[in-house]
This record gives C-alpha cells, sequence and structure tokens, in this order.
C-alpha cells in the first residue's frame, strides 16, 4: 500500500516521571522536569513521548495504582502543567502517549471504596469479589478462592473483612483487578480515555491490556514448583473477549480521530499469532504490542532465576516475530523499559566496552522492522545499579520478593544476587544528566540514589563527544526518518546458527542494507555471510566505532569486526 502510517518511521521515547527531572527539589521527578528537558528529546530527534502513568495514585506501585484518573498526582504537577507539557512537546513536533492503567486501579480509587463498601453496593461488580473457597472459613490458609500467584509475590486474593469476601488482584493487594466483564466499567474507562484525547494527548500505552478479559469461571492453575500457589496466566492471558473488549474500545474511543494516535497494548506471554490480530489493521484493535520473548530468554523456571542470554536464542526469537508481522500487523522494538534491568549491563558489556556495546545493541534494535523505543538513560547508556543490600531496593516487586524467598529459607546473598541481576530497580535511578551533585537530577535528595557513575556517564558529557552513545542514539533515529529502507524494508535473517554475529539484510526497491554485529569482547571475522565479497567494499551508512577509525574492509572478502563493533553496509 501506497500510505504508510507515520509510525513505523518513529521513535518512541518512554519517560519513568518518578526518576526523569526533579523541578522542586523534592527528590521526585515532575513534569515541569520534563518540560525542562524537552530540548534533550528534541535534539535526540526522538517523535514521541509515552509517559509512565503521573495520575492521582498512592504510589503503592510508582503511579501503576491510580486512585483518580482524571487529575495529576500533586508530586508530579497539575493539570496545567500537564497541558503547557502537551503544547511544548508539540510545539517541538513531539506526540505525547499516556500510559492506560486499565486492568486494576488503586485500591483508594472512589469505584472501589464504593465497590467494597458492601456485598450489595451498585459498584460491588466492577471488581472480582469471591467467597472463601467452598468448605475454608474466610483467612484460612487455602480458602483463597483461587491458588494464583501474584506478580508480586504472594496469593492474588485478598480477604475484605468487612463483607468476609476476597478480591483479586494480579499484582500488589492495592490493585484490584477490574471486572471488565461489567459494561459499565468498560464505558468509564472509554469515557476517561476520550477526556484525555479531547485534552490534546496522541494515544496511550495500554498496561497489561492483554489481562483485562478472565476466562469464567476462575478456576485452579498448575502448581508452581512444590509451594502452595499456582500459575493463573491461562485463565487471565489473552482471555475469551479480549479481542472483542478491544474492537469495543476501538469504536468507543478512537474512530473518527484520524490515524495521528499511537496505540501500543503491553502484553505479557503473548505470541506472534496473538499479536498478528491484535495489530491487523483491519481489525481496529490496537497498532502494535509489545512482547516479552526476548526479554525472557535470560530467564530460567522464572525471572529471579537467571542464566546467560544466548545468541541464536535471541535470534530465534526476534527473527520468528519479524517474519510472523510481516505481512500483517506491526512490530515493537524494545531491550529497555521502566521493568527491566539496563540492557547493557544484561545483554552488552558494562565495563570496558560499555559504549561499544550500547551502540552495538542500538544499531542492532533500530535496524529491525517495527517502531523502536527508547527508555530514558538507554540513550545514554545508562548501567544496572550495584546495590549494596536488601535496603538499597525501592520496588514493591523487589521488596516482596525479598521477604518472600528469605521467608522460604533462600539464602539472603543468593537472593541478593538474583534482585541485583533481575530488578526493576535496575531501570529506576535516576537519570544522569551531569557532572554536578546528584546528577542535576534534583537539588533535594533523590527519592532513589544517583548511580556513582554520574561524573563519566552523563548527558552533557554524552552531548559533546561525537563518539558518545547519546548522538548513535540520534544518527540511528535521523536514518530511520531519512532512509524508507529502515522503516519499511523487508527483513531476512543471516547466520542463524553463529553464536557470536548478529546479522541480518533489510531490502526495498533495489537498495539492502546489511546490519553486521559482533556480540563478544574480541575481534571476530565473520564466516559465512551470502555475497560476503561484495559486502566487504560496500558503503559504511553507520558504524558503532568512530568512522574515523574504521578499517576498510580486508581484501580477501571477509569482514572482521573489532569487539562489541556493529557496521550497517548499503549496496544498491
Ligand atoms: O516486570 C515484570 C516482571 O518483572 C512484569 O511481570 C510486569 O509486572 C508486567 O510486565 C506488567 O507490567 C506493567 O504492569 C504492572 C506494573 O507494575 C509495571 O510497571 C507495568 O509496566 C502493574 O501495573
Amino acid at each position: 500500500p501506497a500510505e504508510r502510517p507515520w509510525f513505523h518511521s518513529a521513535v518512541v521515547y518512554q519517560i519513568y516521571p518518578r526518576s526523569f527531572q526533579d523541578s522542586d527539589g523534592d527528590g521526585i521527578g515532575d513534569l515541569r522536569g520534563v518540560i525542562n528537558r524537552l530540548d534533550h528529546l528534541a535534539t535526540l530527534g526522538v517523535d514521541v513521548v509515552w509517559l509512565s502513568p503521573i495520575y492521582r495514585s498512592p504510589q503503592d506501585d510508582n503511579g501503576y495504582d491510580i486512585s483518580d484518573y482524571q487529575d495529576i498526582d500533586p508530586t508530579f504537577g497539575t493539570l496545567a502543567d500537564f497541558d503547557e507539557l502537551v503544547a511544548k512537546a508539540h510545539e517541538r513536533g513531539i506526540r505525547v502517549v499516556m500510559d492506560l492503567v486499565v486492568n486494576h486501579t488503586s485500591d483508594e480509587h472512589p469505584w472501589f471504596v464504593e465497590s467494597r463498601s458492601s456485598k450489595d453496593n451498585p459498584k460491588r461488580d466492577w471488581y472480582w469479589w469471591q467467597p472463601p473457597r467452598e468448605g475454608f472459613e474466610a483467612g484460612q490458609p487455602g480458602a483463597e478462592p483461587t491458588n494464583w500467584h501474584s506478580f508480586f509475590s504472594g496469593s492474588t486474593w485478598q480477604l475484605d473483612e468487612a463483607t468476609g469476601e476476597y478480591y483479586l488482584h494480579l499484582f500488589s493487594r492495592k490493585q484490584p483487578d477490574l471486572n471488565w466483564e461489567n459494561p459499565q466499567v468498560r464505558q468509564a474507562v472509554y469515557a476517561m480515555m476520550r477526556w484525555w484525547l479531547d485534552r490534546g494527548v496522541d494515544g496511550f500505552r495500554m498496561d497489561v491490556i492483554n489481562m483485562i478479559s478472565k476466562e469464567l469461571p476462575l478456576r485452579d492453575g498448575e502448581p508452581i514448583g512444590d509451594g502452595p500457589w499456582g500459575d493463573g496466566s491461562p485463565s487471565y492471558i489473552c482471555g475469551p473477549r479480549i479481542h472483542e473488549f478491544l474492537q469495543e474500545m476501538h469504536r468507543e474511543v478512537f474512530e473518527g480521530r484520524g490515524d495521528a494516535l499511537l496505540t501500543v497494548g503491553e502484553m505479557p506471554a503473548v505470541t506472534v499469532e496473538d499479536a498478528v490480530l491484535f495489530t491487523d489493521p483491519a481489525r481496529h484493535e490496537v497498532d502494535m504490542v509489545f512482547q516479552f520473548e526476548h526479554v525472557g530468554l535470560d530467564h530460567g523456571e522464572h525471572k529471579w532465576d537467571r542464566r546467560p542470554l544466548q545468541l541464536v536464542e535471541l535470534k530465534e526469537s526476534l527473527g520468528r516475530w519479524q517474519e510472523g508481522l510481516a505481512e500483517v500487523g506491526w512490530n515493537s522494538l524494545y531491550w529497555n523499559n521502566h521493568d527491566q534491568p539496563r540492557a547493557v549491563s544484561r545483554f552488552g558489556d558494562d565495563g570496558e566496552f560499555r559504549v561499544e556495546s550500547a551502540k552495538l545493541l542500538a544499531t542492532v534494535l533500530h535496524l529491525h522492522r517495527g517502531t523502536p523505543y527508547v527508555y530514558q538513560g538507554e540513550e545514554l547508556g545508562m548501567t544496572n545499579v550495584p546495590f549494596q543490600d536488601a535496603t538499597a531496593f525501592r520496588d514493591i516487586e523487589s521488596v516482596n520478593y525479598y521477604e518472600a524467598a528469605t521467608g522460604q529459607g533462600l539464602l539472603v546473598e543468593e537472593v541478593l544476587d538474583a534482585l541485583r541481576l533481575g530488578s526493576r530497580d535496575n531501570a529506576r535511578s535516576p537519570v544522569q544528566w551531569d557532572a554536578s551533585p546528584h546528577a542535576g537530577f534534583t537539588t533535594g535528595v533523590p527519592w532513589f540514589p544517583v548511580h556513582p557513575n554520574y561524573p563519566t556517564v552523563n548527558a552533557e558529557h554524552a552531548l559533546a563527544d561525537p563518539d558518545s552513545v547519546f548522538h548513535h542514539y540520534r544518527r540511528l533515529i535521523e536514518l530511520r526518518h531519512a532512509d524508507p529502507v529502515v522503516a519499511e524494508g523487508d527483513f531476512t535473517m543471516l547466520l542463524p546458527d553463529d553464536p557470536v554475529v548478529y546479522a541480518f539484510t533489510r531490502s526495498l526497491e533495489g537498495t539492502t542494507l546489511l546490519v553486521v554485529a559482533n556480540f563478544g569482547g574480541t575481534h571476530h571475522r565473520v564466516d559465512g555471510l551470502p555475497d560476503a565479497e561484495e559486502w566487504a567494499g560496500a558503503e559504511l551508512v553507520l558504524g558503532s566505532y568512530p568512522e574515523s577509525a574504521t578499517a576498510p574492509g580486508p581484501t580477501d572478502g571477509s569482514i572482521v569486526l573489532r569487539p562489541w563493533e556493529a557496521r550497517i553496509l548499503r549496496r544498491t
């Protein structure tokens, strides 16, 4: 088709407002801080900003627990600040996308306060209430209506003493799940979404949106290990009405508003087959989804059981997603977000080759077909946090896991090591702006300590250095904007069995780009590349090493890559 959607050539930047920029010295990032840093984003060249939640919230899960969908949390500012942010972003040609968290609310949301007040409250059915399991007394171990394990440890069910019933919470007990079976719930959500669009926002990133349809009746899942809990996910991942709900949402919220909006559904455990359905434009559900396969490849039995990434598996996975969405639908592309450890520490080398490997990861990702997402600090090559001890963690998932795991008798040092590798807090240390105290993030005491490497890893430094990670991201974004082969070209994976080299081509109308990347810390000859001799002399579009240092291709028709080197080559 001649008309390609604008987001094919767009790059999205994710802001986790709490850790982005503080403007009032309370140690917590805020909207005015974002406004003050818009030029950083404009220089980087991104097209869209996605703001993690800024709504009124008790902050049990840093804003993913919302108590008022139509107000800004005072920690972050006011609706007037928000309007100013949208206006100033738009002046710079940057769209603003909100985080939409509607699988659950806060337990302090007035809807839930009403719902829990009595069994016959008109909003009782807005959430999932169930009596104790048959034959059990309320509160007795095993009385939970199902055996489901919460994402944040323990049961997904919380007893409410007032009525003697349990409510469902897939996440924290302060995040009760909304009952999407109830049409009033759905209409209330749609009305709220329209209110934000009318206010000028450009779309939504939809939190765990593939969990809103639950299969009835709710039933026990397969036991997890030898503990008391089971895996409830078959009952709530892409449940029976999920497509119906998203199509209804599209009709009620997006229809008639044009093609300039962006919708991306966060969908843990989504398969390629499902994703084709979710993102087929003809079905009017969402523009793209966040899938989780590639960020699960270094997990063992569960996320706290880590193993090293196998490059062959990464290529198999990402390659299958490229292929699966080649004809119909669209991919989103990401290494990082506020829930993931820093990619340079996880998949690259955050020591000697921090800069090189950060650029390599960026090159590989941004040259895939799909819409790339950059998470704040990624463009600076920010690294995982050196956590000293258990008191260093802030995230509810980490804190709860520490308690649950040590409570079950796991050794403290083992639990800490797992948290150091896997904690979401790795992504949540403040953005490092300059070498001044607290990295320029705040004039007060930061809510989360600044990473000790900020004197060298910071934005001021990066902007002044033409060979920085930042300028590499900027060039990659520029390339996507300028060259249709990056946005639209066909993707072909090469050398799938090579354990060190990630190689693929992108082709469009007689132009082919080759991307070759060395996922290792030593020089490496690329063997077995089709047309190797022609590629050895091809034009270098962009490399992860400073261009001046780029050695010409050797004459024997092979490409030798330096440690963590990635190259983009072009033939026409
Ligand atoms: O991060 C995870 C595991 O470490 C995921 O299971 C994560 O909880 C899941 O991807 C859902 O994430 C989203 O919803 C959560 C919130 O805590 C996350 O920050 C958000 O991205 C509940 O709203």
